[in-house]
């Protein structure tokens, strides 16, 4: 499938699901099946463009927790919904559909982003309205840097994920003169820098460092640079739409050579845009590979059942960070007396989770609200086939 029509399909089926922009954000109150206190959670996720494959998988996962948490909360006399926001990998929609969930006041919570480059400044905003926000997949350090006390994240820092890389490159793949392109994206380019570095420090010569731009098609330029300074590896920092595009060429213009990237790349649509070019990629990611356990499995299953579609990465993580989010809730429910209970109060109790068993995590928050169980796995494509086979698994 090319990739326009690819992205085409992609937004057809979010079009389906009714899950584009403003299609359900902000639904009534009081609408619907159950009776009780409406209790809103949103999620804030690309639902459209380039990015929307894992934007989406991250909305199904998180709204397949809150269908299994239904039931307990009417019986403690609240009503659970689900509003969907498309922030359109876009920081500034980001900032603006943040503002519009920091209005509301029976959104109590919100299970996002996919973006770091759009988390960080969407969350100054559930910040300023005391909004708790659990992240399923950004990596970026600032994200929980900046001690902001709403900000939570379930998976792993790019300060773990990108020297976790550097190691396996070069002590399995054996790499000492490396490449480095990013996207120039917050998530990409803290990636980059993170693997480069720790590279460098093991004694690896970086014979380029370039940018990229996200939406760009034509790395002519880029390769035709790794082609002159021969490379015995290339990483890559940034997302899987240009990332199959960079690799598939790369292979058209006979550049062999082992690819590297982060979870960025953790995605069908890597495979369905590079295709074969896809062999001898390895990517590090922050996701564990579902199929791995009997637990994993099972929500696979059910995930396939209900959606009609395999799990993407981030899936389990979208159902994980709902699940966290809903234990805080229902934690801070208990002291409400019947009412609604206050966003910092829900924060508060989100971020005291130490030890919180979801389908492929183990989730306990530190201070900042990094996940002290998060884990790096690593991953590498020997065919078209996602998700790739797990080499190795690191935990801190
Ligand atoms: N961690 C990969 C998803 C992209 C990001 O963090 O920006």
């Amino acid at each position: 499938m090319g990739i326009k029509k690819g992205l085409k399909v992609i937004a057809a089926s979010a079009l389906s699901l009714g899950l584009l922009a403003g299609c359900n954000a902000g639904g009534s109150s009081g609408s619907g099946e159950g009776s009780g206190k409406v209790i809103k959670i949103a999620t804030q996720t690309p639902l459209s463009g380039g990015s929307a494959t894992l934007g989406e998988s991250i909305k199904l996962g998180a709204q397949l927790a809150l269908e299994d948490n239904k039931k307990k909360f009417e019986d403690l006399g609240y009503k659970l919904q689900l509003v969907p926001y498309d922030d359109q990998a876009d920081p500034k929609k980001g900032v603006a559909n943040a503002q519009l969930i920091g209005s509301d006041k029976s959104i109590l919570g919100v299970v996002g982003h996919l973006n770091s480059g759009v988390s960080i400044p969407s969350s100054e905003v559930y910040e300023k309205y005391k909004v708790p926000m659990v992240s399923p997949a950004n990596t970026a350090t600032e994200v929980t840097d900046r001690g902001l006390k709403t900000v939570n994240r379930i998976v792993a820092r790019d300060d773990f994920q990108g020297p976790a890389g550097a190691d396996f490159a070069m002590k399995k793949l054996g790499a000492k003169k490396i490449f480095v392109i990013q996207d120039k994206t917050a998530y990409g380019t803290g990636l980059a820098d993170a693997f480069k570095k720790a590279a460098e420090d093991a004694g690896a010569e970086i014979l380029g460092y370039e940018g990229i731009t996200v939406g760009e098609k034509d790395f002519n330029g880029v390769l035709t640079q790794v082609l002159a300074k021969k490379p015995d590896l290339v990483f890559f920092g940034g997302l899987y739409t240009e990332g199959g595009q960079l690799i598939r060429q790369a292979r058209d213009k006979g550049i062999s050579i082992p690819f590297m990237g982060g979870d960025g790349l953790d995605s069908s649509t890597l495979v369905e845009i590079a295709g074969d070019a896809v062999n001898n990629v390895y990517y590090t990611s922050v996701a564990a590979d579902s199929s791995k356990t009997s637990e994993g499995q099972a929500f696979a299953s059910k995930y396939k059942e209900k959606f009609n579609k395999n799990v993407e990465s981030y899936s389990a993580y979208g159902y994980d960070s709902m699940s966290v989010l809903l234990a805080g809730l229902e934690a801070a429910i208990k002291g409400s007396d019947g009412e609604l209970p206050a966003r910092e109060n829900v924060a508060e109790e989100v971020r005291k989770i130490q030890d919180f068993k979801g389908v492929v995590t183990q989730v306990g928050f530190d201070d900042i609200g990094d996940n002290k169980f998060a884990k790096v796995y690593i991953y590498k494509f020997s065919e078209p086939k996602y998700p790739g086979v797990q080499e190795g698994e690191i935990s801190k």
